[in-house]
C-alpha cells in the first residue's frame, strides 16, 4: 500500500493561532485557479498514488511547483477548496468530517489515480462557512459522514497545492441542480463566496483559497497506449484554445472584476468547466480584487485547457 502523510486531526484551531500569529495578517491571503485533472498527479508519482507513470505534462506541473513555493510563502492556517466532482443535488455541502481518509478514484481514469488521503479538516470554520451560507439564504448543509469518499477534484487539487497535506483543510461541494438546469447560475456562486469570506473573517484565519476548475472542457475519448503520450497531446481544436487565450487575456491584464462578464462568456464558448462555479466562488469571496491574476501555467490535459493562476491581492 502507498504511504499516507498524515496532519493532525483536531489540532487546526491551535496551528491556526500560531501561523497567524508569526506571519500577519488574518483572512484571504491569495486565491488559485488549482485544476485537477488526474493525469497530473499520475505523472507526478507521488507515494499516496498507486499507479507509476514515465512523466507527462510537466509545463503544468511546473506551475503548481511555482504555487508550492508561494504558498509556503503566504503561510496559510487553511486552505479552502471548492471542487466540481463533488456533486450534490440539493444545497451546497461542506465536509465536516475531522480526519478524513480513505482511497479516492477517479471513476474514468482508475489505471492513473488511486490515491491514498488522510488529512485533517478545519471543522471550526467548515461549520461557520455551512452557518454563514444558510444566514444568506442558501441551501447549506454540514457534511458528516466518515465514510463518504473524497471525490478526486478536492483530492488533486489539493494534493498538487500542498503534498505535505500539512495544512488543514475545509471542502465545498458543488451543488449540481443549477449547474444541471440553466447555462450557468453563477449567482449563488457569489453569495456562497461571500458567506466563506465572513465566515474566515468572523473566525480569525489566515487562509487560501483553492478553485479546482479545468477550462475549455472539451476532451478526446480514446487514450494512447502510454496514457502519458505527449505526442498526442493539444488543444481541442483553434476555437477551445483561442477560447481559453481570450479568458487568460483579461486575467493577466486585471481587475478581476472583468471576470464577471468574461466567465460567462468563455462557458458559452468552451463548456468550460468553470460552469460549476468554483472560479466565481473564489473572486466573490475575494471582493472581486482590483488586480490582476499571475498566470503560472497553461497546459492542456486530454485536449481540456488547464491553467495555474494565481490572485495575490
Ligand atoms: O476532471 C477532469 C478534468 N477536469 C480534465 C481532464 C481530465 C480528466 O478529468
Ligand atoms: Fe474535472
Amino acid at each position: 500500500m502507498a504511504r499516507v502523510f498524515h496532519a493532525t486531526a483536531g489540532s487546526s484551531r491551535t496551528t491556526a493561532r500560531r501561523r497567524s500569529a508569526s506571519v500577519g495578517r488574518a483572512g484571504i491571503v491569495a486565491g488559485y485557479l488549482a485544476p485537477h485533472p488526474p493525469h497530473l498527479v499520475y505523472a507526478e508519482n507521488p507515494p499516496q498514488n498507486e499507479p507509476r507513470s514515465t512523466g507527462g505534462w510537466e509545463v503544468l506541473r511546473w506551475g503548481y511547483e511555482e504555487l508550492r513555493r508561494r504558498l509556503a510563502a503566504h503561510a496559510p492556517d487553511v486552505l479552502v477548496v471548492h471542487a466540481p466532482h463533488w456533486i450534490t443535488m440539493v444545497g451546497h455541502h461542506v465536509n465536516c468530517v475531522p480526519n478524513p481518509r480513505g482511497i479516492s478514484v477517479e471513476p474514468i481514469f482508475p489505471h492513473l489515480f488511486r490515491y491514498h488521503y488522510d488529512f485533517a479538516t478545519d471543522v471550526d470554520l467548515a461549520e461557520a462557512i455551512v452557518a454563514e451560507a444558510a444566514d444568506a439564504g442558501l441551501v447549506a448543509s454540514a457534511m458528516r459522514d466518515p465514510g463518504v469518499r473524497v471525490d478526486y477534484a478536492t483530492i488533486g487539487a489539493l494534493h498538487l497545492a500542498n503534498p505535505a497535506w500539512d495544512i488543514p483543510v475545509v471542502s465545498l461541494s458543488a451543488n449540481n441542480n443549477p449547474y444541471f438546469y440553466s447555462d450557468a447560475a453563477l449567482d449563488e456562486m457569489e453569495t456562497l463566496g461571500a458567506a466563506t469570506a465572513r465566515a474566515i473573517e468572523r473566525t480569525g484565519r489566515r487562509a487560501v483559497l483553492l478553485a479546482s476548475n479545468s477550462l475549455s472542457h472539451l476532451h478526446w475519448d480514446r487514450e494512447p497506449d502510454l496514457p502519458e503520450d505527449m505526442g498526442v497531446e493539444r488543444p481541442f481544436d483553434h476555437h477551445q484554445y483561442a477560447g481559453d487565450m481570450e479568458l487568460l487575456q483579461v486575467v493577466r491584464e486585471g481587475p478581476t472584476e472583468r471576470l464577471r462578464a468574461a466567465i460567462p462568456k468563455h462557458i458559452a464558448a468552451t463548456q468550460a468547466e468553470t460552469k460549476a462555479g468554483s472560479l466565481t466562488w473564489l473572486l466573490a469571496a475575494m471582493g472581486w480584487p482590483a488586480v490582476a491574476g499571475d498566470v503560472l501555467a497553461y497546459g492542456t490535459v486530454i485536449a481540456t485547457g488547464n491553467a495555474v493562476v494565481e490572485w495575490a491581492p
